[in-house]
């Protein structure tokens, strides 16, 4: 972990590095600008990411390794440069050892304790996917693929293409940062994805002292905020679920809050450099989540209305937002280029299949967002508790002592940020759903900032008031030193009230983030090396048909072959959730195949585990192992791969045994009593001189013990058939006198109703089996079909129809001791539809 650390804030630094020299540019005299050198980086890792995003635009296909790593050496050369003289300078305080004096090892230890915070963070998260191959199937499968694109075209490309024909009209300034950040980390890109994402979620603790700061608080109280979006915030931490360019996004929107809040404190005109670079950082902004930039803009509406009702003036702001507001749309213009054109098609994008079913809208009831909020303000109760008490104490504390001087700002500023987002999670329940370019659950994580934001204002009063209070209230003996002994008495009762949250975060909240992850981080290790088997051994042209909540989701950004469908419009297609069903449904019908072939399907990828969380099912191998009509190419564990090679939809299951390890085609083997068993393919003994299963079985007489039984057992799934026949190739002539049989069983699944078919044996095990069929003879092939089929045998033995899903099991009985050997070929389940 501690090598992925230092890679991580290797990345950190290279977008620091280029960032700075335009960084230094931009905001050198502005009046928000003075900055702290916490505050400088916040800004230059996201000043880099503009001008990387910027290459990325341009369709110059200028974003490839070369150049990316030239300009990347190039800006930290100038970078350096730059900062020369001040670099001089701290050497030679550090010469002098003037350095740490008194104010610097304050100032020094807050931004020490504010990276220790950051490291903690980044720990845990980290901690918590440590046993996760990939992230999430959905979101990170669809990023991921986005970076790949960016990748391969050297920009951001108009279409997914040669992966998915739709085009990209979703901004792409977080993918740009992961694409760069994929140059420099040896991994695979759903890999990128998700450490970079955790990497900007630690980040909001850094962008949360950036903001305690803009919001006109020294550094220590700065320190505070940053504490709260540590330890106490379950946002950003508990994303999960992908969401990465929200989480990429969080921290620089903080960071634009905090300068929007200082340009609204701040006396006076603003030049238009100032509000170009605020216009750029905020549309830039909006490239990465376009909610964010949604909710500036609604809180400078309300500033606005503000100044209307209560000042009864136009406010000066008035021009200058139109200014930032139109600059920032400039970062965006490619996608809202994109938007518009595309919009006219179905789904709004071009390339979504005709058979489009339409958006489903996202949002139930209006006051969702609000709802989510206050449900997630903790996965604890304890915690949800103590949050809601912080907020109504501190609510109690500035009526009682109406004194909210100190406070007030912040106050007004929480209220506006989580009035604008609920306006806008509001306005997303009465926009349509396939103009779902409001975001409900974006806002309602928003909301957790005015959260975080009073908490932090809790804290403040709180040690203000009990500081004050300790002060005049502590006895005269310790008089001299009042003011230090408050100031240890309140930083201690807080603490106390503070120990719950530190305890989950640090000892339970590593878990259950982990449990978080797993909900749709289901990529096992066999699903990863298949597809790493592909990426070497399989044909470019293949088209893989994919479970939508599976990892077969990740195959375009890891083993580079086109799916159907990424995580995107097309999985609304209706076929392609028609086909999902029905083989969820385990049924391979006619209708089934048809469907494959028209969605231009050459194989088919079912993955070792599924997400379960929105009811979905898994896809079962047992359905296409043994159907001639799909080709086992490759299997790793539970992780398959098929080919579809469509030749008879009538047969359901085909077994030769033409292969080597014996439970290929998930045969499963079982003993019943006491004695020795074996199940291999052996040669030469089954039809026609071809390989077969043998079954070996032996007794072991004791005083008790007077049976023995070995067998294999199957699932087998029908479609709903009028006929079905059931045909083998069978010896079972080695070893077989007295009461000993051999046997085929068909039960449902239950098996408390079977069909028993067994060999001729007037008194064998199942002399007494109602309805047990008796083969005429020990060796040859046999067939069930027509007045003998599957179907009307069951009929007449329970008076229902066969189930569609039943255990076919071949069983050798041995009660003699002598070893009873069966071989078995040319198993053949089909059906007649
Ligand atoms: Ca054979
Ligand atoms: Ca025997």
């Amino acid at each position: 972990m501690l090598l992925l650390i230092l890679k991580l804030l290797l990345i950190l630094s290279l977008l620091i590095g280029i960032g700075e020299p335009l960084r230094f540019l931009f905001f050198k005299r502005f009046k928000f600008s003075n900055l702290d050198p916490i505050q400088v980086c916040m800004l230059d890792v996201y000043v880099g990411g503009l001008i990387l995003y910027v290459v990325a635009v341009l369709p110059f296909k200028l974003f490839n390794s070369t150049v990316i790593l030239c300009f990347t050496v190039l800006s930290i050369f100038l970078s350096f440069i730059i900062h020369l003289e001040t670099l001089k300078e701290t050497a030679n305080m550090l010469k002098v050892k003037n350095f740490v004096t008194r104010v610097n090892r304050k100032t020094f230890s807050i931004y020490v304790l504010v990276f220790v915070m950051f490291t903690i963070f980044l720990v845990i998260n980290l901690f918590s996917v440590t046993n996760f191959v990939f992230g999430s199937v959905r979101d990170e499968s669809i990023h991921s693929l986005y970076v790949q694109v960016i990748l391969e075209n050297g920009h951001i490309p108009l279409t997914l293409q040669p992966y998915l024909r739709e085009g990209i009209i979703y901004p792409q300034a977080a993918h740009v940062i992961f694409a760069f950040s994929s140059y420099f980390l040896s991994m695979e890109i759903p890999q990128v994805v998700l450490y970079i994402t955790i990497l900007f979620k630690a980040l909001a603790v850094v962008a949360a002292f950036f903001l305690g700061l803009k919001l006109g608080f020294d550094k220590s109280y700065s320190v505070v905020l940053s504490f709260v979006f540590a330890f106490i915030s379950s946002w950003p931490l508990f994303i999960t679920w992908g969401a990465n360019p929200f989480a990429v996004g969080f921290p620089l929107f903080l960071v634009c809050l905090g300068l929007f809040s200082s340009l609204l404190k701040s006396d006076g005109r603003h030049g238009y450099a100032e509000l170009l670079t605020l216009g750029l950082l905020f549309g830039y902004l909006g490239a990465i989540i376009i909610s964010y930039l949604q909710v500036l803009m609604v809180i400078a509406f309300f500033v606005l209305i503000y100044y209307v009702i209560v000042k009864h003036e136009v406010s000066r702001f008035l021009c200058e937002f139109v200014v930032i507001f139109c600059v920032s749309l400039l970062p965006l213009s490619p996608f809202l280029y994109r938007f518009f054109v595309l919009y006219q098609y179905p789904g709004h994008n071009i390339g979504i299949p005709s058979d489009f079913m339409g958006w489903k809208s996202q949002q139930l009831t209006i006051t969702q967002a609000l709802q989510w909020a206050f449900n997630n303000l903790s996965p604890y109760i304890l915690l949800q508790v103590l949050v809601l008490f912080f907020i109504v104490a501190f609510f109690v504390l500035i009526w009682r002592t109406r004194d909210y001087g100190d406070v007030k700002h912040i106050v007004t500023f929480a209220s506006v940020i989580f009035v604008s987002a609920m306006a806008l999670s509001f306005l997303s329940f009465f926009l349509p759903a396939d103009f779902g370019i409001v975001s409900w659950g974006h806002q309602g994580i928003i909301m957790s900032i005015t959260i975080n934001l009073l908490i932090f204002a809790f804290y403040i009063k709180a040690a203000k008031i009990v500081s004050k209070w300790l002060k005049n209230h502590l006895p005269h003996v310790v008089f001299n030193k009042r003011l230090q002994i408050s100031s240890v008495l309140t930083f201690i009762l807080l603490s106390l009230v503070t120990v719950p949250f530190l305890y989950y975060r640090l000892a339970v909240d590593p878990l259950s983030l982990q449990g978080a992850y797993g909900v749709y981080g289901v990529t096992t290790v066999d699903d990863y090396d298949l597809m790493l088997w592909m990426r070497e051994n399989l044909s470019r042209n293949a088209v893989i048909l994919v479970h939508p909540y599976e990892a077969g989701l990740f195959i375009p950004s890891v083993s580079h072959h086109k799916i159907v469908f990424p995580y995107s419009g097309s999985i609304l297609s209706r076929r392609y959730q028609t086909v999902v069903g029905l083989i969820e449904n385990k049924t391979m019908n006619v209708t089934t195949y048809e469907l494959m072939r028209d969605l231009g399907v050459s194989h088919v990828f079912v993955g070792a585990q599924v997400a379960w969380s929105e009811g979905y099912f898994m896809w079962v191998p047992e359905l296409f192992l043994g159907n001639p009509n799909f080709k086992l190419v490759k299997n790793f564990g539970r992780a398959y791969l098929f080919e579809l090679s469509y030749t008879d939809p009538n047969i359901v299951f085909l077994d030769d045994f033409e292969y080597e390890v014996w439970d290929r085609n998930l045969w499963q083997g079982f003993s019943v009593g006491q004695g020795l068993g074996n199940v291999s393919i052996t040669e030469a003994y089954g039809y026609n001189g071809s390989n077969c299963l043998k079954i070996t079985s032996k007794m072991l007489p004791t005083v008790w013990n007077w049976y023995y039984a070995y067998g294999v057992s199957r699932e087998i799934f029908v479609s709903n058939a009028s006929e079905v026949r059931l045909s083998f190739y069978l010896d079972a002539t080695q070893g077989f006198s007295g009461k000993d049989t051999f046997a085929v069983l068909i039960s449902n699944v239950y098996r408390n109703q079977s069909l028993v078919v067994a060999t001729n044996n007037p008194h064998g095990v199942y002399e007494n089996y109602a309805g047990a069929v008796v083969l005429d003879r020990s060796e040859g092939f046999f067939e069930f079909k027509g007045n003998q089929s599957l179907s009307v045998l069951w009929q007449e033995r329970f008076n229902s129809t066969l189930p569609n899903q039943f255990i076919l099991e071949f069983v050798s009985w041995d009660l003699d001791g002598t070893d009873n050997v069966v071989y078995i070929d040319n198993v053949k389940i089909n059906e007649t539809l």
